[in-house]
This record gives structure tokens, C-alpha cells and sequence, in this order.
């Protein structure tokens, strides 16, 4: 018999949803999501559904990645091959690598119990098409067992135009190629070798081929319909500035998306960066690159630099549940529970859009300047997560323009076994410099007045609300007192 799976079950189980902005569901909306603007809509429907792709569809999708590509074609200076592909993942972290027969194992125990399931990358640990053995093997087999299940890749581009009739033939249509630069003496400095046609090739020689290559896997996955996305690892002083030529030479080719991540560099990872003591980007010198390269591609602002064997939704990390010794021998593969919450999504998906344009037009309404506000949530579009179990914050950007998502920031779980940590408070305190006000589904007297002391605003009011409809009832809230006074 199939389970009963309620949106509010999965993500917000803890009370029933109020909504502060428009209420009900309006003809146009019910039951479906529509496009963003300028958005056509049979490529939207491509991406509705994957979390990576689409904004919007983090908060209800959730991807996974199997490890089962271990070889790399090139080195990159962020790298430490004994660990993940820093490309799509945070390094430091060992993956448990996969054959592609323990991967189909692991995807249909996953997709049993992670109903939110809809893509299945290979991100490494190594270079998914250069290893496309094993990449194709596990693609296949799970395309045989879960025929809905979206298939993504990510690659260093080098060994791609080899490969890209057969990933369009396999019907993958999402691929993530990693560009760094178009420069070729900047390249160098990024990957300093490359291993192509049986030699090793380093220096400026090796980038020129790197870039090449890339921009040729490019055109020609552009020009096979598949959506391209770009990840450009963000480097100060090498490659930050350059980056905006990046974005422009992508953008010209019909790359679909530009995902531009921060260096994560630390001695401890045993990479070239890590050692020379290179550092990353700080956030608000990435949200300003961002902000000027808007215009260009569209620019993903909600990446988690995830693992190479992470499950679940962007934010969490699921992958130690399905380690391979508690995985079932042989497994079939149950459809009704994600086919359930498919269902409900739509449902509630178009309930959300509803809001946001009504949460749109208020703030649309005020004469208040930007600020930025800080959202704990599970997932489902909700504020729907106490403040003390937080291990990552929304943070928006809210102004008379709009409600924009701007970037997460992580932090160390508050509440611990019951109990808040002083010493955890002051690290989640420096994480939130900046902001405005933390919308929360709960939070404790304590917190509240150290975040106050710090000059930041926290609410529960809106617990349970849509995200947007929380933010935008709280500024009216702030401003509209503000203007009073004032006046
Ligand atoms: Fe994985 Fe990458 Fe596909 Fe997403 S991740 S292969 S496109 S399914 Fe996503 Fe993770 Fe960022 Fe990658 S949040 S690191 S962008
Ligand atoms: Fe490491 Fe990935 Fe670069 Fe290969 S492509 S060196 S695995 S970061």
C-alpha cells in the first residue's frame, strides 16, 4: 500500500502553514508553477524540478550524487585528489566511491526514502566524462530501474566534445562544465597540467588546450539543446576580475546558467591553494561580483559546493544514511511516494508563486531602502525552522524592487542536545553581520537579546509563512513604523 506523504509531513510538520500576504490560491496559479518572466516555457519545465537549475525548486527537490568516477584528466590548484572533485564539492571530506552497481543499489534505497528525489549527478570525486565508463554504466542502470530520474553531469570540459554525442543520445540534459578562465596565462596559474592525447602538457600550453576544449564541449552541448551550466571557482587576485569575461564569453556561447563559487581554501585540505596560503573570496566580495554580473547569464546565487556523494536538499546532506553497509542487498525501486509528493508540489508550488507576487507587489508599495534578512527553513518554500537548529540561513535581499534570494551562510547547530552554546552564539552572530532581521519558526529569550544586542531584528511572527510573504510582512512592519515616526 502506498504511503501517505503530506508536504507539511515531509518539511513543516510542527504546525499548520498561515500566510500574512494574499491568502487562497488564484485561478491562474492553482495547481501549477509558471515560468519566471522571460523564462520560455518548455525549457521551464526542464529545470522546474531541479534543485541546482531552478532557484525556486531547492526549496522543493532535492539531488544526489553517486561516486562513482575516481579519475581526472588535469589538476587543479584547489584539488587534493585524495579527496572530492573541489569542482562540485567541498574538499576535505572522503567520499565512499561506488561501483556503478553499488550506485543503482544506493539510488533505489534513496529514492525510496527521499521522496523529494529528482536528479542524479555524478560530480566525481575525479572528472565524470573522463571517466565515462563508469559514468555511463550507472547512468544506464539507473535510467533502467528509475526512468524519471534526471541525469546530470559535471566535468573539467577537457575529455567532453569526445563525449557529448553520447551524452545527448543518453538523454542527459543537464551538464556542468567548470570554467575558470579564458586567458590562458591565468589559466596557469589555476590548473598547472593537463593530461590529453596520452601526454602531459603543463603551463600556458596546457591551459590554451584546457580552454579549447571547453569552449568547444560548450558550442557543442549548446548546440544539441542540452542546458549548460557553468561553475567558475572564484580565486582573488587571480582570476576574480577575470571572471567577468567569463561570464561574457559564456553568456555569447548560450551557456544556460553561470554558478560562480568561492575558492574554499585551508592548509588542512593539503591543496596547492590551501599550502601557498591563497584565500577565498570573502561574501560580500562574491555577492558584488555577482551583483555586477548581472545581466549576463543568469547567475546561480544558491549553490552548496556539495559533496561527491551528498543526498538530499541542497542545505542537508543525507549522504552518511546510505552508506553501502546499510544499504539493502537488492532493493525494487517503489514509485508511489515520489510520484505522491510530485503531486503535491505542483500543487503547492503554484499556492507559493500566488504569494510571492502578492509579497512582490507589497514591498513594491514602500519607500524603505534594501536590506538583508535571514530565513531558517527546512525546505518548502516555508520559515519553517528554529533558530537554535539551524545549520544554514536564506539570506534575501528585500527592497521596493523585489524579494531576491541572495546566498546561504552556514553555521554551527545553536542548540545542542537541548541546550543553547555561548561560544557557538558568537560564531553564529559573525555569520550574520549584515543582516537586518532573522525570521525563524522559533526562538528562545536568549538568543533573541544577543542577536538584538548585535542589531539584529528576530521574529517568529511569521512561523509557518511563506518565505516571501514573512519578509515582506516583517518590512512592512519595520518601515511603515519608521515612516510614522519619522513623519
Ligand atoms: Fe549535482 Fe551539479 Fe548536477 Fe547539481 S550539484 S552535478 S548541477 S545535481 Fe548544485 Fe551542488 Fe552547487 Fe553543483 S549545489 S555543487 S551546482
Ligand atoms: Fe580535482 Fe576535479 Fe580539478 Fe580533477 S577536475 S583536479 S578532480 S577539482
Amino acid at each position: 500500500m502506498a504511503q501517505i506523504i503530506t508536504l507539511e509531513s515531509l518539511l513543516a510538520p510542527a504546525a499548520p502553514p498561515t500566510s500574512s500576504a494574499a491568502s487562497g490560491c488564484t485561478a491562474s496559479a492553482c495547481g501549477s508553477s509558471q515560468a519566471p518572466s522571460g523564462m520560455d516555457p518548455a525549457v521551464w519545465e526542464r529545470v522546474k524540478d531541479h534543485p541546482c537549475y531552478a532557484e525556486e525548486a531547492h526549496h522543493y527537490f532535492a539531488r544526489m550524487h553517486v561516486a562513482v568516477a575516481p579519475a581526472c584528466n588535469i589538476q587543479c590548484n584547489y584539488c587534493n585528489r585524495k579527496y572530492d572533485c573541489a569542482n562540485e564539492s567541498r574538499p576535505g571530506v572522503v567520499s565512499e566511491k561506488l561501483t556503478p552497481d553499488q550506485a543503482v543499489r544506493k539510488v533505489v534505497a534513496v529514492a525510496n526514502a527521499v521522496p523529494q528525489l529528482s536528479v542524479l549527478g555524478v560530480a566525481g570525486p575525479g572528472d565524470a566524462v573522463y571517466d565515462w565508463r563508469h559514468t555511463r554504466e550507472t547512468f544506464e542502470r539507473v535510467q533502467a530501474a528509475i526512468p524519471d530520474l534526471r541525469l546530470c553531469l559535471s566535468t573539467n570540459g577537457l575529455a567532453l566534445p569526445d563525449h557529448v554525442e553520447a551524452i545527448a543520445a543518453m538523454g542527459v540534459d543537464h551538464v556542468t562544465i567548470t570554467i575558470n578562465f579564458i586567458d590562458p596565462e591565468i589559466g596557469a596559474r589555476i590548473h598547472p597540467w593537463i593530461f590529453f592525447n596520452h601526454q602531459r602538457h603543463t603551463g600556458v600550453e596546457a591551459a590554451r588546450i584546457l580552454h579549447e576544449r571547453q569552449m568547444l564541449g560548450l558550442e557543442m552541448l549548446v548546440a544539441r539543446g542540452i542546458l549548460a551550466k557553468v561553475n567558475s571557482v572564484m580565486i582573488p587576485g587571480i582570476n576574480d576580475e577575470h571572471l567577468a569575461e567569463v561570464n561574457r564569453v559564456v553568456t555569447q556561447k548560450g551557456a544556460f546558467l553561470h554558478n560562480i563559487m568561492p575558492l574554499i581554501s585551508d592548509p588542512a585540505h593539503g591543496t596547492a591553494f590551501g599550502l601557498f596560503g591563497q584565500r577565498g573570496p570573502t561574501p560580500a566580495e562574491l555577492k558584488a561580483l555577482q551583483d555586477r554580473l548581472a545581466g549576463g547569464a543568469n547567475l546561480m546565487r544558491h549553490c552548496r559546493q556539495c559533496r561527491a556523494d551528498a543526498v538530499g536538499l541542497l542545505g542537508e546532506d543525507r549522504g552518511q544514511e546510505f552508506n553501502l553497509d546499510q544499504l539493502p542487498a537488492e532493493a525494487a525501486y517503489d514509485p508511489a511516494a515520489r510520484a505522491t509528493y510530485r503531486d503535491l508540489v505542483a500543487e503547492t508550488r503554484g499556492e507559493h508563486a500566488a504569494h510571492r507576487d502578492a509579497a512582490r507587489d507589497d514591498v513594491a508599495a514602500m519607500d524603505a531602502p534594501a536590506v538583508l534578512v535571514a530565513v531558517a527553513t527546512r525546505g518548502g518554500g516555508r520559515i519553517n525552522e528554529h533558530f537554535g537548529h539551524a545549520k544554514e540561513f536564506q539570506v534575501y535581499e528585500v527592497s521596493p524592487e523585489g524579494i531576491r534570494f541572495t546566498a546561504h551562510r552556514r553555521v554551527e547547530q545553536y542548540c545542542q542536545g537541548g541546550w543553547g552554546e555561548d561560544a557557538t552564539l558568537e560564531g553564529v552572530l559573525a555569520t550574520l553581520a549584515g543582516i537586518a532581521c532573522v525570521l525563524v519558526a522559533k526562538i528562545g529569550d536568549c538568543p533573541r537579546q544577543s542577536l538584538e544586542d548585535a542589531g539584529i531584528a528576530a521574529s517568529q511572527d511569521h512561523a509557518y509563512d511563506w518565505i516571501e510573504s514573512g519578509i515582506a510582512a516583517w518590512y512592512a512592519q519595520r518601515y511603515r513604523s519608521t515612516v510614522r515616526l519619522t513623519a
